[in-house]
């Protein structure tokens, strides 16, 4: 092998609450740029729903398979592992290169953890020559966009490459290198497509500096006929769009549902989008080109707290968009954000009127980030850090929120906090009395996404939960003994997520 045809496994590190369906979509790109390149290419994602590796076994595969350059994807609060992860892998005696988001943010930071180079920003231009850089066939100073450590040991930044100008020049993903029995073979293995990048947003909260602050989008034509060709090829028939706001261009949202509607394809789909890029006719159109759900970040009832995060949308355009996408039979869903460090008890049971308001509408997510975490890079976590002394939490142990799990966390947890208790890791310091409001609103939204079932299985689900809140409070030994037991209840626990949700929902971050 040389640095023209290397062996290169890309790794998606351990997480104890991601299960993933779906191959993450930057590996797949990353790969496909790889292998236009001439390389050999892998794909290990350790989250694979049914393949879920741990650390040691991710080291076992390599050592056998022995690639010469290793990728891997940074995400922050995975970042501690992928880090412990890292140092094992040295023993392959293969590259490693860190690249994702958590590596854009903080692009020396993986030098410090085990990694012999760092690509930020979009990998697609990049990952070819940092290949070649780390194998020693091309001087790491020449390649735009990687961070390395010179001979004497300093760090040198090399400038940044400017956004892809032109998403259509970029190879489809390679769907082929995954397995779908790793994945569970469900509809959503090759339902994942990207059709633009950035986000002129500045959320105070928001992570995602990664594809910059102008909107750019791949052709109407490029994503049909992508959609296309992977129902020709895989059969898929449901599509998920995980661009962060995909509508903001009106214009080019209208052409990919004109073409979708008149070539009467019949694929549906679900996309993530603001809650101030859509509007009636967009919703008109979009329902009768198969969109079935809209994902809204709405975050606040607080009109203040929407000013402070700097939020493009209003309250009322929230109280508008909302029961109007509805009304066009498109499912919204909408994310929250509670416990922002200025809020008082009133302002988040504002925050929980506006969820009783839309409740005959919507779907509440209940995602990681329904209590406010402070990402690297955003201002919410520059603005207090010192205050709550949370600097670099990713890297200890403190602050690292885990999914609860039935039997080893009270029953109600492993329910109601399915994908990790950001609670328990206080990033605000809340006092007992806010964090007691911040369960009431996660019941309120619990009991809202229940409510088109039976009348008897959801008042037993819910005593169920308050009963195992009270005992907990009480006695945990209590709890956990009387929680374990009732299979109904196991069951209640792993279903946890998906009873949540509602039924037929699927997926979003
Ligand atoms: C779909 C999605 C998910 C899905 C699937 C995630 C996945 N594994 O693909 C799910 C629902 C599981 C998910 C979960 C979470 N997500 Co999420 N997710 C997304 C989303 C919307 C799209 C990801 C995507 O496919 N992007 C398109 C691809 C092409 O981009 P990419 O993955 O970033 O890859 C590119 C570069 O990063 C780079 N790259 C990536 N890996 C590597 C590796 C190497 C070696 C190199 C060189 C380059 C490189 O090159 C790629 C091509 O340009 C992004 C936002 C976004 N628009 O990207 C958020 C995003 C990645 N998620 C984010 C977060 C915070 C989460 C959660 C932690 C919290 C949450 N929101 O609830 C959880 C994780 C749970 C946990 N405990 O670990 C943040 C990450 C921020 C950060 N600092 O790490 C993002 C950026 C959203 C945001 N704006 O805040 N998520
Ligand atoms: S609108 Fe969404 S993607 Fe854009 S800055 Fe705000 S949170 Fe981030």
């Amino acid at each position: 092998m040389s640095a023209e045809s290397a062996r290169i496994l890309l790794i998606y590190p351990p997480s104890r609450t991601q299960n993933h369906l779906a191959c993450p979509m930057g590996m797949m790109m990353l790969a496909a740029v790889l292998e236009r390149a001439g390389h050999q290419v892998r794909l290990l994602d350790a989250n694979a729903a049914n393949r879920r590796l741990a650390t040691a076994e991710i080291v076992e595969i390599a050592a056998a398979w022995q690639p010469e350059v290793i990728g891997v994807t940074l995400v922050t609060p995975l970042v501690k592992e992928a880090y412990r992860l890292a140092s094992e892998l040295r023993s392959c005696g293969a590259k490693l290169i860190a690249g994702g988001p958590h590596a854009t943010l903080l692009p020396t930071e993986p030098l410090d953890h085990g990694f012999d180079a760092v690509v930020f920003g979009e990998g697609e231009p990049t990952i070819a020559d940092a290949v070649r850089a780390v194998l020693g066939a091309a001087p790491p100073e020449s390649v735009k966009g990687l961070v390395y450590r010179g001979p004497d040991g300093t760090i040198h930044q090399n400038e940044p490459r400017p956004p892809i100008a032109d998403l259509d020049s970029l190879p489809s993903p390679a769907r082929h290198l995954i397995a779908p029995a790793d994945f569970g073979a469900t509809e959503d293995l090759h339902a994942s497509i990207f059709t633009s990048r950035g986000c002129p947003g500045r959320c105070a909260y928001c992570a995602g500096g990664l594809f910059g602050k102008k909107f750019r989008f791949r052709s109407a034509d490029g994503v049909v006929d992508e959609m296309v060709a992977v129902n020709r090829q895989y059969g898929t028939r449901h599509f998920y769009f995980v661009d962060d706001a995909m509508s903001m261009d009106r214009e080019r949202m209208r052409q990919i549902c004109r073409r979708l509607i008149d070539e009467r394809l019949g694929f549906t789909w679900n996309m993530m989008t603001r809650i101030d890029s859509v509007d009636e006719e967009l919703l008109d159109l979009a329902a009768r080109a198969g969109c079935v759900q809209i994902d809204y970040g709405v975050e606040s009832g607080n009109p203040e707290t929407l000013k402070q995060i700097h939020k493009p949308h209003t309250v009322d355009m929230v109280r508008r968009v909302i029961p109007l996408t509805r009304r066009y039979g498109i499912r919204p869903v909408a994310f929250f954000i509670l416990g922002f460090p200025w809020e008082s008890m009133e302002d988040t049971e504002a925050t929980r009127r506006l969820m009783e308001e839309l409740s005959p509408y919507v779907v509440f997510e209940p995602a990681i980030a329904s209590v406010l975490i402070p990402f690297p890079g955003t201002e919410i976590y520059e603005r207090f850090k010192d205050r709550y002394g949370f600097s670099e939490w990713w890297l200890g142990d403190e602050r690292n929120y885990d999914a609860p799990r039935s039997g080893a966390h009270p029953f109600y947890q492993a329910v109601m906090y399915r994908m990790g208790v950001v609670l328990d890791a206080d990033f605000f310091r809340y006092s007992p009395e806010m964090k007691a409001k911040i369960h009431e609103v996660f019941r309120f939204m619990f009991a809202s996404n229940f409510r088109r079932r039976n009348v008897l299985f959801r008042a037993a689900a819910l005593t169920a939960l308050d009963l195992s809140r009270k005992l907990d409070s009480i006695s945990p030994r209590i709890e956990r003994l009387l929680f374990k037991g009732p299979l109904i209840l196991r069951r209640l626990s792993r279903k946890g997520y998906s009873l949540w949700r509602g039924q037929g929902a699927s997926p979003t971050p």
